[in-house]
């Protein structure tokens, strides 16, 4: 068993944990408050879906950036950073560089982020050894969707069905994927495809949903998957199965395990999306796995970029 598949299967006891500590924490973003969230890589996308939450449950206007590219034009009240690491160099730049109050969601207690911003939180129970990202990245994530008064007992319950159902496609048999999202599952959906490129070298996509027609589509094909989290707009099950790509979309099966119907049939349970980011985690380390790759050593790849 590789590190990132023990990791994997934590997930839905992290994710307990990261609930029950956004209870405790007074450094996160206050109702009313004008946030940016900001990270690198994987911890860019959950900055990305937590913004469109912590939005969309009227919280306040809240932006996602990538750590370099922040606009030091406009002013904040706060700033959330995403680091696993905690060692990562445009991040440590940007907390040393803003007067803004900044709180850094870390996985290691002992990195330089934890001192640099002025406010904390610590999630060592999620900190991994894989230099793939999978629990920390979604116990972050649990953390601000906790924080913002969401229940996480009923993710974590599906992240239970998820961490051990079959996965809703055959690894061996796929050329390529297009992960596809709306509002805060399309920072799911770029993750999905990081972890594809990451892990596996695997040729991944991905794209807001709703933007798939304006010109990506042109990539499905037979052999090739669009795999869609969340909510899907009308009509595009039907575009996407016209071209001979398989069109998948989870959904909680009757007997309990995961159903990757084409579209949610009527009385199919949604699947909490972190939940099917599970599923393609999973999805992603059985190419790996199938190409003869160790997922725990991506080719290239660091646990974190110091850049010097
Ligand atoms: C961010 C990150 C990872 C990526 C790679 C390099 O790390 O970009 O998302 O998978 O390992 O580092 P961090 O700032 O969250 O530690």
């Amino acid at each position: 068993m590789t590190y990132v598949d023990a990791e994997i299967a934590s997930q839905p006891e992290c994710w307990r944990q990261a609930a029950a500590l956004a209870a405790e924490s007074d450094s996160l973003p206050h109702r009313g408050e004008r946030v940016a969230v900001v990270g690198c890589g994987t911890s860019w996308f959950m900055a990305m879906a937590y913004a469109s939450l912590r939005e969309r449950a009227g919280h306040g206007e809240t932006d996602a950036f990538q750590a370099s590219e922040f606009p030091t034009t406009r002013s904040y009240d706060r700033i959330v950073a995403i680091t696993r690491s905690g060692t990562t160099t445009e991040v440590l730049d940007l907390l040393g560089a803003v007067d803004t109050r900044t709180v850094a969601i870390v996985g290691d207690p002992a990195a330089p982020a934890a001192e640099l911003a002025t406010h904390h939180v610590l999630m060592p129970f999620a900190d991994e050894r894989s230099v793939v990202q999978t629990r920390f990245a979604t116990s972050a994530l649990a953390l601000l969707r906790a924080h913002l008064g969401e229940d996480l007992s009923p993710a974590a319950a599906d992240a239970e069905v998820a961490v051990r159902a079959p996965l809703p496609v055959d690894p061996t048999g796929v050329e390529q994927v297009t992960f596809l999202g709306r509002g805060w599952t399309i920072g799911l959906a770029q993750e999905a495809a990081l972890k594809c490129r990451e892990a596996a070298t695997f040729w991944a996509e991905a794209y807001p949903a709703m933007d798939y027609r304006h010109g990506p589509i042109s990539i499905a094909a037979p052999g090739r998957v669009v795999w869609a989290f969340g909510e899907i707009p009308d009509g595009l099950a039907e575009d996407v199965t016209a071209t001979g790509a398989a069109f998948v979309h989870c959904s909680l099966g009757a007997g309990g395990g995961v159903s990757s119907l084409g579209r949610w049939a009527a009385g199919r349970k949604p699947l909490d999306p972190m939940a099917d980011l599970i599923l393609a985690q999973r999805f992603a380390v059985a190419i790996a796995v199938a190409r003869g790759l160790d997922p725990d050593a991506p080719r290239h790849l660091t646990r974190s970029v110091v850049l010097t």
